[in-house]
């Protein structure tokens, strides 16, 4: 047996605004590019670039936790959460970006979110930017392809921090900054149709992000010394497909896309290897005076990270992403959740020293999780047997991990209770310990109701994760 979860470790889970709040309009909130996602067909994000009445948006009701997060984080509370990881929707507090002045309306929401989480002794996990930037700043500037963004993005933060400086100890920047570079529309708020060859944008908005989170950091520890605020990566992890060495290097160099961002915002400079991606994939930075040094001075104290698998690569074969990391050459060695999502915990274990060795700072899993179809018994119980033996399994791995000599701050679950689905907006896909009645259309009661993995959670946070040691009953 590996060594014990450290005292005060940070059990919890994690959900972002635009997947559970709904709200989409209320007190003076402004519309978000999630705001536009309509339901996924065939698995895929569908995005309607203006409101079409006739569609159905997941985002605009969600789970409507905005009326009903007393109730939520009360579930939280009996499962014995110590944290809880939630983002601030940018457009409650400035409904376009380009406001002076922020809306009182959404800051109090979010007061009565922080203060409900503190009344249980749970720590506000936050997320500045989760998914969710204004709708207008994607129109009229191409979003984070912008510098204009910069200035818009320090307001927000200043806001923030000045509001919540004794209610939140845990921040992050921007959610899955990587994907800018796989994702764009979402992490980035680009539109890869403005260009064709659309990395150079990306590559830019990656920039002006990285100067907007050194300048966040920068605020913080002006505003509120004592709190720490991480940088936050999709992680999931590759493997290179055989022992060919084009496979391994290329493997090596495809990771390599994704961890250049924490070695800039973790290190504080591009390396080399980054600058010749760049140069390769048609960049050339525009890059403004004191720019490179605010980096370097401020750079993030933790690194956060989402890990749902790992995917095999193959040189020549053309890379798809999702919201679980790339999607490669089929690995044989593992098994595949119900969205073909491999279950690697072993790769897990690896993930975590990998990051470790690579920059000796805290490591912070804020999201880590089973989507799966969750059918209600005829008696109302739901059995997630799978649900609980992937927890355990990743649970085990990274009490290894620990073992090895990582310093990891906590595990957030993603999703722990029912919400809709980033990548395609359904709600079958459910990662939750606490189940919502709705369905892939928008009916259902939004009723919760406890699965069995809630007794189980609550268990291993009971015993500071001993309760992963017994069999799964
Ligand atoms: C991550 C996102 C989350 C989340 C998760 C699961 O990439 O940060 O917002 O949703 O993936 O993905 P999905 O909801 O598509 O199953």
């Amino acid at each position: 047996m590996g060594a014990a979860f450290p005292e005060g470790f940070l059990w919890g889970g994690a959900v972002a605004a635009n997947q559970c709040e709904g709200a989409y309009l209320e007190d003076g909130k402004g519309l978000a590019i999630s705001d536009v996602v309509v339901a996924g067909h065939e698995r895929f994000l569908h995005i309607s670039w203006e409101i079409d009445q006739n569609r159905y948006y997941p985002s605009h009701e969600a789970i409507d936790f905005y009326h009903r997060y007393k109730e939520d984080i009360k579930l939280m509370a009996e499962m014995g959460f110590k944290c809880f990881r939630t983002s601030i929707a940018w457009t409650r507090i400035f409904p376009t970006g380009e406001e002076t002045e922020p809306n009182e309306a959404g800051l109090k929401f979010y007061d009565a979110v922080f203060d409900e989480c503190l009344k249980y002794g749970i720590e506000p996990v936050v997320t500045i930017s989760h998914y969710e930037t204004p709708l207008h700043l994607f129109k009229k500037y191409n979003g984070w392809a912008s510098r204009e963004l910069i200035p818009m993005f320090e307001r927000y933060c200043n806001v923030l921090f000045t509001r919540y400086k004794d209610k939140v100890k845990y921040w992050m920047t921007f959610n899955e900054i990587n994907n800018t570079l796989r994702l764009p529309y979402l992490a980035a708020a680009i539109d890869t149709q403005k260009a064709d060859n659309w990395f150079p944008m990306a590559f830019q908005a990656s920039h002006n992000m990285f100067v907007a989170n050194a300048k966040a950091v920068k605020l913080c520890r002006e505003i509120v010394p004592n709190v720490l605020i991480g940088c936050m990566l999709s992680l999931s992890n590759l493997y290179p497909h055989t022992c060919k060495p084009e496979d391994v290097f290329e493997t090596y160099n495809l990771r390599r896309r994704s961890l250049f961002y924490s070695d800039v915002m973790l290190r504080g400079e591009y390396p080399g290897y980054a600058r010749r991606m760049m140069k390769e994939m048609g960049a050339k930075l525009a890059i403004c005076e004191g720019e490179l040094e605010l980096i370097k001075q401020y750079t993030n104290d933790y690194l956060a990270f989402s890990y749902y698998r790992t995917s095999n690569y193959a040189s020549g074969v053309e890379m798809k992403y999702n919201t679980g990391g790339s999607v490669g050459v089929d690995n044989p060695y593992l098994e595949k959740s119900a969205w073909g999502w491999a279950i690697d915990p072993l790769g897990f274990r690896y993930t975590c020293n990998e990051l470790y060795d690579r920059y000796q700072k805290p490591l912070f899993i804020v999201e880590n999780g089973l989507g799966m179809v969750d059918i209600p018994e005829a008696d109302g119980t739901i059995n997630d047997t799978e649900r609980m033996e992937y927890l355990q399994k990743h649970l085990l791995a990274l009490r290894e991990a620990i073992a090895d000599g990582c310093d990891i701050m906590g595990y957030t679950w993603w999703g722990p209770i029912d919400i809709v689905s980033a990548g395609t907006g359904e709600m079958k896909k459910r990662y939750g310990f606490v189940y919502v009645d709705k369905d892939n259309e928008g009916k259902g009661s939004l009723k919760r109701c406890k699965k069995a993995s809630f007794d189980y959670y609550h268990q291993i946070i009971a015993t500071n994760g001993a309760y992963i040691d017994e069999p799964i009953r």
